[in-house]
């Protein structure tokens, strides 16, 4: 009786132990918010029967940021092409074991090829999304007559004079970004003439911002509080589709376009779930419906083949070819950004 007792509690220890060792296994997933569908992570959830959390930023500086200063505490990050090249120059990825990747084949083979510009040899991203970036309006406080011109120009329009209703996204690389594009300069021209150009935009653009904030248009554009917001195609999209009030453009003199990818972090103490993660999301059903989602452009060609054909011929989502030659990819500048953040930082402190 008595070893009967002790073989129940032996097996009592291990299957408790069992059990914490599961517990135990929780993957961070550093992303930006409104990037993922929470479906799908419950999903991967019971299918690992893990915990995955997404602690979420909203531009890639935040994330870049954070991540220098508390880096063990994520396993995947989902940075821009421009940081992609940061984090590899500062040694915090991990390079791709991509036997462990068998659905890498799944990504679009041109696609992988631009990725190459910020990530050579394909060694440590694997692309997400890509998408551009435009601005959102609500029709109740906008005038058509107002948006006509299609241009960044809109932004200095007199109709929002005095009132304050604008804003823009808390980037440097987006709102001088535009405001190069808008004079006819390339987004990553760091030259002083260039950035003088800018900045008598910017000067004129800013009389009518209320807040440089990447979160907070996404609601204030819907309910009023703001009338139009420089927003990303796809959270421009999201909002959209609750609201039919909202509109989008594209605007005419082109914008940036940005490419972002998952990379795991060197320091991540969860490698095996994080390639497992990864993986999960490259399976084309799993990409299809994320994309869905999120509605931003998937860069997985065989999702691409599953969606619905009004969401891959949306050209607020997939603009026209003769559209994209107007578009620049925000590159990395190494030291030369240091004249961008600084113009920034004057126009939104003044
Ligand atoms: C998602 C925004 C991602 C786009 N909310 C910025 N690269």
């Amino acid at each position: 009786m008595k070893r009967f007792i002790i073989a129940i509690l032996l097996v009592a220890v291990l299957l408790a132990a069992t059990a914490c060792s599961k517990k135990a296994r929780t993957l961070y997933v550093f992303n930006w918010s409104d990037y993922i569908d929470p479906e799908l992570v419950t999903q991967f959830e019971k299918e690992h029967n893990c915990k995955v959390k997404i602690p979420t930023y909203d531009s890639n500086e935040n994330m870049f940021a954070k991540i220098e200063s508390t880096r063990e505490s994520f396993d995947i990050a989902v940075p821009s092409g421009d940081h992609v090249t940061l984090l590899a120059q500062k040694g915090y990825l991990e390079p791709l074991d991509k036997t462990k990747l068998t659905h890498w084949g799944n990504l679009d083979p041109k696609l992988l090829e631009k990725a190459k510009s910020f990530d050579p040899g394909n060694q440590y991203a694997v692309p997400y999304f890509w998408g551009l970036t435009g601005l959102l309006y609500n029709k109740k406080n906008v005038p058509e007559e107002v948006l006509k011109s299609g241009s960044w120009a809109i932004l200095g329009d007199k109709h929002f004079s005095g009132k304050q209703k604008i804003s823009m996204l808390e980037d440097a690389r987006e709102v001088v970004g535009a405001a190069l594009v808008y004079k006819g300069y390339n987004i990553n021209d760091s030259s002083p003439e260039a950035l003088k150009a800018a900045s008598e935009a910017l000067a004129i653009w800013d009389q009518n911002v209320s807040q440089y904030d990447s979160e907070s248009y996404k609601n204030e554009v819907a309910d009023g509080t703001t009338w139009l917001g420089q927003a990303y195609n796809g959270d421009a999209l999201q909002q959209m589709e609750l609201n039919k009030d909202l509109g989008f453009l594209l605007p005419v003199e082109g914008t940036s376009l940005w490419m972002d990818s998952m990379v795991i972090l060197k320091s991540s103490q969860n490698k095996d779930l994080a390639y497992d993660f990864i993986n999960y999301m490259l399976e084309s059903e799993t990409a299809k419906t994320n994309a869905d989602y999120v509605k931003y452009a998937t860069p997985n060609a065989e999702a691409t083949k599953l969606l619905d054909p009004a969401f891959t011929g949306n050209p607020l989502i997939y603009p026209s070819a003769e559209y994209l030659d107007k578009c620049y990819m925000i590159e990395f500048l190494g030291d030369k950004v240091k004249a961008i953040n600084d113009l920034f930082e004057q126009i939104r402190m003044n």
